[in-house]
């Protein structure tokens, strides 16, 4: 008789900008996560899920940690990365950066130590660092005391194939959640939502990513010609919405263009876009708002 089949849910958390959506991507081998050198890029519980004969990993991609928050945008992204961990996960693997532990990261991630389920410490970039300054940050985690640590770079893969190893071995006996063969649990009309949003921030910085929400208002199938994409870019000042239009429209141009090379990528296939820039004021404190656009858990 076969082994039994192993399945579970593995939550990647830590500090935003530490390299979570990466490192998600690397495990799965497949984009599925925006990407940005920019802190707080990831603003969904974003599952990816991989399989293999006798296990299948779940992957949950969530936002970067932080204690506080400074709007309830910020609120809920904490309370979905405290869900996804506390609620969600069999296994916890803490994404870190590879420089000593402050003692505020100890004290933030002292919660996901506690959960009473595996931590994994994942020293991510370690491309960046030499091996002394990699074994270092990782020792610094010591007091939460992790099952197991690996030093390892999600954009040169390397030490990726040993932590996924890890992970499926620490997986718990189940038969599988998701059908075999299925990548997430989103419809292609969000992933291309948040390509839009991997756009704005490569073309921004700081306050202009930050103060967008994307939303699909129709992703159309017509039989003979490419899909058409219809997208809102909701801004939450008049200001912002000029420059994201740009002089005679050039910069929604760039925008447009940028998002869609990335959509495409991500699909496989090519479609149209047409993208239309709304303000909704203050959008980040509105509660109707953020439950219209999905940020309320
Ligand atoms: N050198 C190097 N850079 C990396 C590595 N992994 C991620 N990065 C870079 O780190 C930045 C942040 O990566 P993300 O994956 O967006 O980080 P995140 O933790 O998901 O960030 P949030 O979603 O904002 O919490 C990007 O510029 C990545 O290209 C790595 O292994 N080595
Ligand atoms: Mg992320």
């Amino acid at each position: 008789m076969s082994a039994a089949h192993k399945s579970g849910f593995i939550a990647l958390v830590g500090r935003p900008n530490a390299g979570k959506s990466a490192l998600l991507n690397a495990l799965l081998g497949q984009k599925l996560s925006i990407v940005s050198c920019q802190p707080q890029t990831t603003r969904h519980r974003i599952l990816g899920i991989l399989d293999g004969e006798g296990w299948q990993a779940c992957f949950l991609d969530t936002p970067g940690w932080l204690e506080k928050a400074d709007d309830p945008l910020q609120g809920n992204l904490i309370k979905m990365t405290r869900a996804a961990a506390r609620d969600d996960a069999d296994v916890v693997l803490l994404v870190v950066e590879p420089a000593p532990a402050r003692p505020e990261d100890l004290a933030a991630f002292q919660r996901f130590a506690e959960l009473g389920k595996p931590l994994i410490l994942a020293v991510n970039k370690c491309d960046r660092v030499g091996v002394p300054a990699a074994e270092a940050a990782a020792a610094s985690y010591g007091p939460l005391a992790p099952a197991a640590i690996h030093q390892v770079s999600a954009l040169k893969g390397t030490g990726v194939a040993d932590l996924r190893s890890r992970i499926i071995n620490l997986l718990p006996e189940s038969p599988p959640y998701y059908e075999k063969g299925q990548a997430s649990d989103r419809w292609e009309r969000f992933f291309a939502a948040e390509m839009v949003r991997e756009a704005l921030f490569e073309l921004y910085r700081e306050e202009i990513p930050h103060a967008c929400a994307v939303d699909i208002e129709r992703y159309k199938e017509r039989p003979g010609l490419k899909d058409l994409i219809q997208v809102v870019v909701y801004v939450e000042r008049p200001s912002q919405k000029g420059i994201l239009l740009g002089a005679h429209g050039s910069a929604i141009r760039r925008l447009t263009q940028a998002s869609l090379r990335r959509i495409e990528a991500f699909l496989g296939r090519p479609v149209e876009l047409e993208l239309w820039v709304k303000v909704r004021k203050d959008w980040r404190k509105d509660r109707q708002a953020l439950k219209e656009f999905g940020y309320v858990v």
